[in-house]
């Protein structure tokens, strides 16, 4: 069911003109032409608990929207001895189209951060978790490819810039400017992160695509100036497995940036799907660059 969804809706990704060029899988797309970076893979045991070492905290909390007009519910992960006597810096780390702010638990960010931290590869930061889907009723219910429902994924630019990022920082010991200031996500919020990390250069320096979906515009949408992107973002990372019919979305972006100098990576994971074992691995490495 879920394979047979993901053909229908390829299917209709490029009759709306998302996909091309792109693909390659599909007899008459023309297959992006594009050097991916190395693939190093993450060292065993990188998402599995380890005895012994300091641990963050997971917090479930909300937020007032007024982009939304509810309250809403989010995840954060708080790093080992989060202190409010200094300040963080923030990832926002969004889901995919068939999750809400618990998806990434799936994932174990917890863990792959605990991680991180016991063996000194990752500056401290916390990791907001929220809804990326910001209409009234935000849960993954019915048709979640809904027009109305997918729009939540585009209206939520605005609940994330009015409302979440002022949310945090008045709740949290963080800092406020752009520097400090990293989004990323998996596929429909990869998309996502893509969009909105791109077209608010002054709100974040670090930008992150894992698997990204058919919701990431065109590369010349995303950047339309390409000086202005060089000087202010501090890094464009991607991920996406090769067997994942979604890999357009990154390739092209990939294909765009290399034809225009723009410093951007892009990992091909091998045999990857789309799932979080893609996810993970992005996480974990994102999480080492940003800071
Ligand atoms: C689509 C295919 C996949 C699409 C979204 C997705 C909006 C998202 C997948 C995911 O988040 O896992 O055509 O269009």
């Amino acid at each position: 069911m879920k394979k047979f969804c993901l053909v229908a809706l390829f299917v209709l990704a490029i009759t709306m003109g998302y996909a091309q060029p792109g693909g390659g899988m599909f007899g008459g797309m023309p297959k992006i032409d594009v050097t991916f970076d190395e693939y190093v893979a993450a060292p065993e045991g990188f998402d599995q608990e380890t005895e012994g070492i300091d641990c963050g905290t997971i917090v479930e909390t909300e937020y007032p929207s007024t982009t939304v007009g509810t309250t809403r519910k989010l995840t954060i992960y708080l790093p080992p001895n989060y202190n409010d006597t200094i300040q963080y810096p923030v990832l926002y780390l969004l889901h995919g189209i068939g999750g809400d702010h618990k998806e990434w638990m799936q994932g174990v960010p917890n863990v792959i951060m605990d991680n991180l931290y016991a063996k000194g590869l990752a500056q401290p930061m916390i990791i907001v978790m929220p809804n990326g889907r910001a209409i009234p009723n935000d849960q993954p219910e019915g048709n979640i490819y809904e027009p109305e429902k997918v729009k939540g994924f585009e209206i939520f630019e605005r609940d994330l810039i009015d409302d979440l990022i002022p949310f945090i920082q008045s709740t949290y010991s963080t800092y406020t400017d752009q520097a400090h200031r990293a989004i990323a996500g998996l596929s429909m919020g990869g998309g996502q992160s893509l969009n909105f990390g791109l077209a608010n250069l002054d709100q974040f320096a670090y930008v992150g695509g894992f698997s990204s979906a058919p919701n990431t515009k065109m590369p010349e949408q995303l950047i339309p100036d390409i000086e202005a992107m060089k000087n202010a973002n501090k890094l464009l990372w991607m991920v996406c497995g090769s067997n994942d019919m979604l890999m357009f979305s990154s390739a092209r972006l990939k294909a765009f940036c290399d034809k225009n100098d723009i410093p951007c990576t892009c990992i091909e994971y091998p045999e990857g799907e789309h799932d979080f074992v893609v996810w993970k691995y992005g996480l974990y490495n994102f999480a080492q660059l940003i800071f």
